[in-house]
Formats: C-alpha cells, sequence, structure tokens
C-alpha cells in the first residue's frame, strides 16, 4: 500500500474548502492515516520545496505556505501518489481537468488550493518532514 502527503494551502483553508477536498479523497476510498491543522514555520517550508530553491517564484511560494494555517494529511491506498495527483489535478490551473480539486478551485497558478507528492520519494520526504510515527493512526 502506497501512502501519499497531502495538504490544503492557506488559501484552501480560508476558502473552506478542507471538507471538499476530504470529502475527494474519501470518496475515492483512499483511507486518511495521519492528519493535522499547522502553520508552517520558514525553516520547514524551505526543505518541502527545496527542489524550488533556483525557482524566480521560490520566495513567494515560502511566503504564501507560511502565510496561514494548512491542513497537512496522510493518504493510504493503491497508486495513492498518482490518484492523488489526478485528484489535484495539473498545477496550470488552466491546464487542471474540470473534474479535479484544482480545475474546480484554482483560479492562479500559484495560489492553487492543494498540494500532493509527485513520486513515492517525495512521498516518503515529505510524510517524514511533517509527521512523527506516534501520529499515524
Ligand atoms: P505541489 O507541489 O504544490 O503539489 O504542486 P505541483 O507539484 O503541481 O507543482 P510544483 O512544480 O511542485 O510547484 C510547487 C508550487 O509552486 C507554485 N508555483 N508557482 N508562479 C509560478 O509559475 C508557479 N509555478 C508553481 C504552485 O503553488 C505549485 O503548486
Ligand atoms: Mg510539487
Amino acid at each position: 500500500m502506497e501512502k501519499t502527503f497531502i495538504m490544503v494551502k492557506p488559501d484552501g483553508v480560508k476558502r473552506h474548502l478542507i471538507g471538499e477536498v476530504v470529502k475527494q479523497y474519501e470518496q475515492k476510498g483512499l483511507i486518511l492515516v495521519a492528519g493535522k491543522l499547522m502553520v508552517i514555520s520558514e525553516e520547514l517550508a524551505k526543505k518541502h520545496y527545496a527542489e524550488h530553491v533556483d525557482k524566480p517564484f521560490f520566495g513567494e511560494l515560502v511566503s504564501f505556505i507560511t502565510s496561514g494555517p494548512v491542513f497537512a494529511m496522510v493518504w493510504q491506498g493503491n497508486d495513492a501518489v498518482v490518484i492523488g495527483r489526478k485528484i489535484n489535478g495539473k498545477t496550470k490551473h488552466l491546464e487542471a481537468d474540470l473534474a479535479s480539486i484544482r480545475g474546480r478551485f484554482a483560479t492562479n497558478t500559484a495560489f492553487n488550493v492543494v498540494h500532493g507528492s509527485d513520486s513515492l520519494e517525495s512521498a516518503e520526504r515529505e510524510i517524514n518532514l511533517f509527521f512523527d510515527e506516534s501520529e499515524f493512526v
């Protein structure tokens, strides 16, 4: 069984979309094994987005993701990583399928409501960054 790290970003929390995101994952049949509301520190944000450190939008990305509470989750199931990417939709809001979370709710590439791990390796890294063993149910 795979695990993936999914997060409702500050814009999604402000727009009251936690329930909508959780519902999509529950209805698809993935199992929630950890979850918490938290504010990300600058240190954690820089580690989480380390792959983007050289991108022109890195500074904005770190200030956005630390700007308010996020809802961090770990979902488990067959092919959880790929399913998570499909449920969330493509990064660029104009390319996101209209049935996906970003397709339905995002009107901007930067403020795109949700995060999802892009590979099994990323999922393991991100889960370890955000959760302790003791937080899994
Ligand atoms: P995520 O990591 O949030 O699930 O998104 P992703 O894999 O689909 O996209 P990624 O390339 O990892 O980009 C991370 C986040 O950076 C913001 N972004 N802004 N201004 C821009 O051109 C731009 N491009 C990306 C988005 O918030 C994206 O989700
Ligand atoms: Mg990514």
